[in-house]
């Protein structure tokens, strides 16, 4: 069996790597040379803790190679970028251009894959390109969409453990898809159709948006009624049916922060609920640099001079390196462009260096800070203990006052 992956991303290049492991012959194909050669090299282009050491097996087994272009196999997988254009329109631009790459390669039996996260419809649309370009292939092979819902910094153990939906344009294809994915899948694999499989990807992200928005919402409601919120979340929580999710200073990462637009820009009239939480969550984000802005110009006048402000975490989420997309970024850059000559200190314990950004120790900005801004919940910052002298605006839940 031979596997040609598209696309050597956060999510493409572990399948492969996992697949390579469990006895499939796997090419992987990325637009990016420098991506090419550093796995060719087995080394790791992305960060993901363990999985270097099953690159340098499976390349030195021959089981992994990289190149910039496919080459005839039995089964390939669209795992490329789906961004948006400006206006929250979903650009499939590259799981065409990925696809187009293949269709001269298909051949009867083969199995196609989409894994990209993909507006309602994608895979039916490429099913038409494969078949308006090689028409002799309708019926003859096997077409499904199959999306990961894998957390960055577990992705070994969740690509094998976690259940998968599999969904192909046709019962044949969704049992074809199935019998790839279970040469490697531990957690069950879901049957249904392609269209059902695209949107559940999405649902879940979404549902997750929408439950942290409730959160966040609770956060702002609780700021004016004078209500800790954590520990009403904490109260309301002790009911045995309520799960209230966690409030924080908005909503980060390139997944639960955009996967509900692709249900909007499809769905405008019906998708309200989704709509809105996108606003509320990004209006949190607004909300917090506001509060910090506030904070300043009042120390100012309390205190006749610029307050040093520490700006706890840049992350996107607790306990990870990754800044991109993140809330609590966009916050510490906005307080900066307003308050251009206060004495900002910047906290990422989970990076060295930024490029942009002058990091200094987290013991060391809290104890010199007039306003400690807690902006994202890494563990560390837990340890610090609260001090009335100093003005604290906990976003995330650090002393949970
Ligand atoms: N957040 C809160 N409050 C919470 C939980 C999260 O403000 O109670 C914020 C985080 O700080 C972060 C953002 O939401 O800024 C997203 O956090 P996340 O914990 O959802 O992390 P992701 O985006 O890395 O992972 C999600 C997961 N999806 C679900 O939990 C439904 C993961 O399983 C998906 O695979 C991933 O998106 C993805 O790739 O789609």
């Amino acid at each position: 069996m031979k596997a040609c992956f598209m696309g050597l991303g956060y999510i493409g290049l572990p399948t492969a790597i996992i697949a390579a492991m469990h006895g499939i012959e796997v090419l992987g194909v990325d637009v990016n040379p420098s991506v090419v050669e550093k796995t060719n090299a087995g080394e790791l282009h992305i960060i993901e803790p363990g999985m270097g050491e099953h690159l340098k097996q499976v390349i030195a087994s021959g089981a992994l190679r990289a190149s910039q272009t496919p080459e005839v196999s039995d089964a390939y997988f669209m795992v490329v970028p789906t961004p948006f254009k400006g206006n929250h329109q979903p650009d499939t631009s590259f799981v065409e251009a990925a696809t187009r790459a293949v269709i001269p390669l298909l051949k009867e039996g083969d199995l196609y894959v989409i894994e990209s996260t993909s507006p309602i419809g994608t895979t039916e649309q490429m099913a038409e390109l494969i078949f308006r370009e090689r028409p002799e292939l309708k019926g003859k092979i096997f077409i499904a969409y199959c999306p990961e819902r894998v957390l960055p910094g577990n992705v070994i153990y969740e690509l094998v453990h976690n259940d998968r939906v599999i969904g192909g344009i046709d019962e044949g294809s969704t049992r074809k898809a199935i019998d790839f994915y279970s040469r490697f899948v531990k957690g069950e694999l879901h049957a249904t159709n392609a269209r059902t499989a695209e949107m559940c990807k999405l649902t879940e992200n979404s549902s997750r948006d929408v439950q942290i928005a409730f959160a966040n919402e609770l956060s702002l409601i609780c700021d004016r009624a004078g209500i800790n919120v954590w520990e009403l979340i904490r109260l309301a929580n002790k009911h045995p049916r309520v799960n209230i999710l966690q409030p924080g200073c908005g909503v980060g990462g390139h997944c639960i922060a955009v996967d509900p637009y692709f249900i909007t820009a499809a769905y405008p009239e019906e998708a309200k609920l989704i709509a809105d939480a996108r606003s509320i969550n990004n209006f949190k984000s607004e909300w917090c640099a506001e509060k910090v802005i506030n904070a300043m110009l009042r120390f100012e006048i309390e205190n006749k001079r610029k307050p040093i402000v520490a700006m706890m975490g840049v992350a996107f989420k607790p306990d990870i390196d990754d800044l991109r997309e993140s809330p609590a970024k966009a916050i510490i850059s906005k307080v900066m462009q307003r308050c251009n000559n206060a004495r900002i200190l910047v906290v990422e314990p989970n990076v060295a260096e930024h490029h942009v950004f002058k990091l200094t120790p987290y013991e060391k900005a809290y104890k010199d800070a007039d306003i400690a801004v807690f902006l994202t919940a890494h563990t560390p910052f837990k340890s610090l203990q609260w001090d009335d002298s100093k003005v604290i605006l906990d976003f995330c839940g650090i002393f949970k006052r």
